[in-house]
């Protein structure tokens, strides 16, 4: 009787697998994005599909990732290969430079950050000097030059869409005991030529603006 069923093709049986990693993918993306509604504090760090493909994380990531896991790794990943050690990619250059809006103790921020661009997206790093031991910083992309309007608004890869990782390039770190802190993160989409400054702000004050690096 069972193959008599004109009007139920098996479509589940003939989807190649490939097909359903994608909707796995997907059904994670959908859950970060429902994830950030709730918890605004955490808006910055969702989005865990910016790193890209699953070679780019451990073998077990996907089995053992969380939301929350998934946050801090799109918002950087120390041991991620630096923007300046990227083969093959175009990289440009940029030392961070005090901003008058800064906020009081942070007048000897020095560093660097890195933008590359290959055929694996966009790979940011900073390494930056002179932070407060313990305290957390956020950065971005942004859309001008340090000198209008301090950077301007946030790069988005579609402008239209949201204002968080992976649509934005959001690097998160800590100041280590000697106020120095190094941080890459990866976005599988590529900037152009979008994407010009890049600025860091205290964590907890994300409209204070202390520092800015132009590419
Ligand atoms: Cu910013």
């Amino acid at each position: 009787m069972h193959a008599h069923h004109p009007g139920r093709p098996s479509l589940s049986g003939a989807r190649p697998a490939a097909n359903s990693l994608v909707t796995a993918r997907r059904k994670v993306r959908i859950l970060c994005g429902a994830g950030l509604l709730a918890v605004g504090a955490a808006v910055a760090g969702c989005g865990g599909g910016a790193s890209g493909s699953a070679a780019a994380q451990g073998p077990d990531a996907g089995a053992s990732s969380t939301p929350h896991e998934m946050a801090s790794m799109n918002m950087g990943d120390p041991s991620a290969t630096p923007a300046d050690k990227v083969p093959g990619a175009e990289l440009k250059k940029g030392t961070l430079k005090l901003l008058d809006t800064r906020p009081p103790g942070t007048d000897d921020v020095k560093g660097t950050a890195w933008l590359a661009q290959s055929a694996e997206g966009t790979t940011v790093t900073v390494s930056v000097t002179g932070l407060e031991p313990g305290t957390a910083y956020i950065s971005h992309l942004h859309t001008k030059p340090c000198s209008d309007d301090n950077g301007g608004p946030h790069f988005r890869f579609d402008p239209d869409g949201p204002e968080t990782p992976p649509n934005e390039v959001h690097l998160a770190f800590t100041g280590d005991s000697a106020g120095r802190a190094t941080m890459t993160v990866n976005n599988d989409r590529k900037t152009g030529g979008g994407a010009v400054a890049f600025v860091i702000h205290p964590r907890d004050a994300l409209d204070n603006m202390i520092a800015c690096a132009d590419f």
